[in-house]
């Protein structure tokens, strides 16, 4: 019997607007009209701005740590644009561009930065979850949020976002199978930074692309430069319709780097090269769209300083949103954990949180256990 390939593959590259400027009018025909690129762009200056300050509020002590997104706009963002209104949209935490073009406002992810759960209380009607932080779990959950329409007969799509370390987690690797073993409308938009905090992706990915790990679940997989938004937009249509249409899966690998730490706690400084931070600056994503406009007459100097204007006044009033609401009472950590609070321990902890410092002020415990009816032992 001779050998014959079961299986033969390829992934795509998908490029549209390169870092030296040029545009395939071919494949970016009519892909984002010239009023949304130039939106798009605002945006993504706004969200620039945002990221800055951001970093500038964890320095000063008036926010905790934060994982800034600068150099990856142009994935959520576009990714973002492509989908519908009510299409779920299901982030890690470096997708911010993506979540405010959604509509989020921008004061919830710092308040989600600074400890305040009401930045993870989505606005009723907003079809986005909270940031993530464990890896991977919410790829998990958009598995189940496409199940869920698919089910109840919803024209409704899941777009998850995670990172190239992420797809190394079990987690991965069950909603991905979940997923297209159902027929299930996700779109899995890998965004390959390059580094899983300080562990380069080739070293936990031995395959040339992260894109062929969804081949092995029988998923459509594509490859894009991820800073230019026209190959992002591109690939997130194609999958759209195949999820809407077929209610298949898709896989996307964008190609993208984060020009900041990985977090306010790290320095990447200590194993990254420079050389390579200098490289990927010139294919930033913000000033690639911005050049594309210029040479197409849509944007000149004067535009670019009051955009630059309105940002930092913009930014500056979602701070004071931010810092301006009254703190959270100490309780709430209890209520918006449990819907009744019956166990007498919990209740006891509750009061003496609400009314003193944690452990404190025995007496207020001891109070309430009396009222609970409960001894001490
Ligand atoms: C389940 C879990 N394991 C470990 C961590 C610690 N951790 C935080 S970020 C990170 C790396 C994630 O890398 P990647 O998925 O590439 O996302 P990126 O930060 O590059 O956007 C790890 C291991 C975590 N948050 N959750
Ligand atoms: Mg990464």
């Amino acid at each position: 019997m001779p050998i014959k390939p079961v299986l033969k593959t390829q992934i795509d590259h998908v490029s549209i607007l390169d870092e030296h400027g040029n545009f395939d009018a071919k494949l970016g025909k009519g892909l984002i009209p010239d009023d949304d690129a130039v939106k798009l762009y605002e945006h993504m200056v706004v969200c620039r701005q945002l990221d800055e300050v951001a970093f500038k509020l964890q320095r000063s002590g008036r926010m905790g740590t934060y994982p800034q997104n600068m150099g990856q706009e142009a994935t959520s963002t576009g990714a973002a644009y492509a989908l519908n209104k009510d299409d779920w949209i299901v982030t890690a935490y470096r997708e911010n561009p993506g979540l405010f073009w959604r509509g989020l406002p921008m004061e919830y992810i710092l308040w989600h930065w600074m400890g305040d759960e009401r930045g993870n209380q989505i606005p009723e009607g907003l079809y986005v979850t909270p940031i993530s932080i464990p890896i991977g779990t919410q790829m998990l959950h958009a598995t189940g949020l496409a199940w869920a329409a698919k089910y109840r007969k919803e024209d409704r799509i899941a777009c998850t976002f995670f990172g190239d370390g992420a797809t190394s987690e079990g987690d991965f690797h069950e909603a991905a199978n979940f997923a297209a073993n159902l027929n299930l409308p996700v779109i899995f938009f890998c965004q390959n930074n390059g580094w899983a905090i300080s562990v380069p992706s080739c070293i936990q990915c031995s395959a040339p692309t992260i894109a062929q790990r969804g081949i092995a679940y029988g998923m459509d997989c594509v490859q894009c430069d991820g800073n230019d938004i026209f190959a992002v937009v591109k690939v997130m249509k194609d999958a759209i319709k195949r999820a809407r249409e077929d209610k298949r899966p898709s896989f996307i690998e964008a190609l993208t780097y984060r020009l900041g730490d990985h977090t306010t706690a790290d320095d990447a400084r200590r194993y990254r090269d420079a050389e390579e931070l200098d490289q990927w600056k010139l294919r930033d994503p913000i000033t690639r769209l911005g050049e594309y406009l210029k040479k197409k007459k849509l944007w000149n100097s004067g535009k670019e300083e009051a955009l630059q204007a309105r940002a930092k006044a913009e930014v500056a009033e979602v701070v004071k949103r931010a810092e301006g609401i009254a703190p959270p009472a100490k309780s709430e950590m209890f209520d918006s954990m449990y819907a009744t609070i019956d166990d007498p321990q919990l209740r006891i902890q509750r009061e003496t949180m609400r009314t003193s410092s944690l452990g404190q002020d025995q007496s207020q415990a001891g109070e309430d256990i009396e009222a609970s009816g409960r001894e001490r032992t």
